[in-house]
């Protein structure tokens, strides 16, 4: 055998009989490092002529190749090894809990708009939606509200530039539109609510120019006030989530209704204290009213035949009051501290099944 064969032979059997890594490693070292033993074979070669030192120069390079492809063929066993065994002695506790991962939070707004229809829902209405670029006869017109009504003012209505089928292009100054789209393409009976945002040209501390409004409208050959007011006391019942909290309807003025009334719900305000449920104050929270025959004529509705009731709702105000947030502006500030105090967890769902408060 000639010197490179018989290293060969060794320095294999020694990766072969190494069990740990660092063995390995010191094989690796004493044939491979600086002062190794093929290293130092190398450096023979020059003392050799030059038939002889293209030989076992190709000689040495293939042994190189060879013992470092052993060494790693070693290293990936013992790791294939270790992994086994451990396999076999650890076993994984599918019971225990998922680590903690960072959640997002379902902002009130939402929140609030899910629990009304919700509410809504199960008494049967259907969520209707249209666009937030509006043209003024369904934003204004179709409402009976006159050219010269205050709303329609520059100053109130973020007018755009263009002009649609239907008159100037505006920003829906309320929800009611998507209800007036709705009575255009399709028949009555109808019972839809209609949540969204809303823009108006005002910035306080109670306005923001935009809000969020849900409206709802039952349209049907017998439909009254009777069903106005149950339907409402039971929704605002169920959001507040008070059994016998007291109702009032108050009589009101929208050129979009007649009759009108603004509804509102007992609450105390003593000693700084503001409390909603009972006592002997009042707080308004929605609008209402039997649709004007007018608007129902406007939609191709016969008002000798069909009769409807509509409500209008600022979820912000709703929001506030349920969940005692102060300030409304806090609302869009997307500030993520303010959310991960006030907002809720993605799978706090709202349904009646089991209650919204529990
Ligand atoms: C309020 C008042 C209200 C309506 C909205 C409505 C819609 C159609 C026809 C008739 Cl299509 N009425 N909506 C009716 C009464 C009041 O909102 O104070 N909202 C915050």
């Amino acid at each position: 055998m000639s010197d490179t064969e018989t290293l060969k032979a060794e320095l294999l059997a020694d990766v072969e009989a190494a069990d740990t890594l660092q063995a390995l490693e010191d094989i690796r070292v004493a044939a491979l490092g600086k002062k190794g033993a093929i290293t130092a074979q190398m450096k023979n070669l020059g003392g050799l002529d030059p038939e002889a030192r293209k030989a076992a120069g190709q000689a040495l390079n293939a042994l190189k190749g060879e013992v470092a492809q052993a060494i790693d063929a070693k290293k990936t066993a013992m790791a294939d090894a270790e992994l086994n065994a451990k396999l076999l002695t650890e076993k994984i506790d599918v019971t225990l809990p998922t680590r903690p991962e960072a959640q997002g939070f379902v902002h009130p707004i939402s929140q609030t708009i899910d629990e009304v229809v919700a509410i809504l829902g199960e008494m049967g209405f259907a969520v209707a939606e249209g666009p937030e670029i509006e043209d003024d006869w369904y934003n204004f017109g179709a409402l009976n509200i006159p050219d010269d009504h205050p709303a329609r003012q520059e100053h109130d209505t973020f007018y755009l530039p263009g002009v649609g089928e239907k008159g100037r292009k505006v920003l829906r100054t309320h929800t009611s539109p998507v209800q007036i789209r709705t009575m255009l393409s399709s028949k009555p009976p109808l019972r839809i609510i209609a949540p969204g945002r809303t823009y108006r040209c005002d910035y306080d501390a109670t306005h923001s120019p935009m809000f969020h409004q849900i409206e709802g409208l039952v349209v049907d050959k017998t439909t009254h006030m009777g069903h106005l007011k149950g339907c409402l006391i039971d929704f605002c019942r169920a959001f507040f989530g008070v059994d016998d909290l007291p109702v009032r309807f108050r009589p009101s003025y929208f050129p979009f209704t007649e009759p009108s009334a603004e509804v509102d719900i007992g609450c105390t305000r003593e000693g700084g204290e503001f409390k909603i449920g009972h006592g002997d104050d009042w707080l308004e929270i929605l609008g209402s009213g039997m649709v004007n025959p007018k608007v129902l004529q406007n939609c191709n509705i016969d008002p000798s035949e069909y009769q409807g009731f509509a409500f209008g709702i600022g979820i912000e105000r709703l929001a506030m009051l349920k969940y005692g947030i102060p300030d409304l502006r806090t609302f869009y500030e997307s500030d993520l501290r303010w959310l991960r105090h006030y907002g809720f967890r993605a799978l706090d769902v709202p349904s009646m099944v089991g209650g919204l408060n529990p």
